[in-house]
């Protein structure tokens, strides 16, 4: 598993267009979709645009703009996508964070009660 930014990962043949998604909202910077896994009624990934491999790389690299696309996105996604009565962001990184795709993308899951959960 490598962890520098991998231009063949899934998500950026999404966002190339080489393979379908279903898109949930999209912005100039940020693209949201839902999870091909979905492991609650409501799994939606929201990912940058640009090639930021996880949430550290992009809090530290990012332009100010995509920062403030990526969290008003993740705020719109919030009030529209079914989880008003609560939800779960979650952003997996590197190894022992068992990161699947190396290009950063937040889960956002509800539409039931998700239990305690830690770790
Ligand atoms: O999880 C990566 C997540 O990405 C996992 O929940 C499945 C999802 N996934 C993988 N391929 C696709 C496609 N093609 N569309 C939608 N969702 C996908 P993580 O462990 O956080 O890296």
């Amino acid at each position: 598993m490598r962890f520098d930014y991998d231009p063949e990962n899934i998500f950026a043949k999404i966002l190339r267009g080489e393979i379908p998604n279903k898109t949930v909202l999209e912005t100039e910077h940020t693209l949201a979709f839902e999870d091909i896994r979905p492991q609650a009624p409501v799994h939606v990934l929201v990912i940058p645009k640009g090639a930021y491999v996880s949430q550290d790389h992009f809090a530290r690299d990012a332009t100010d703009a995509e920062i403030l696309d990526f969290n008003r996105t993740v705020a719109k996604l919030c009030e529209t996508i079914g989880v008003e009565e609560g939800f779960r962001t979650i952003s997996n990184a590197r190894g022992h964070g068992v990161q699947e795709v190396p290009h950063f993308h937040m889960h956002i899951l509800g539409g039931r009660p998700l239990g305690r959960m830690l770790a």
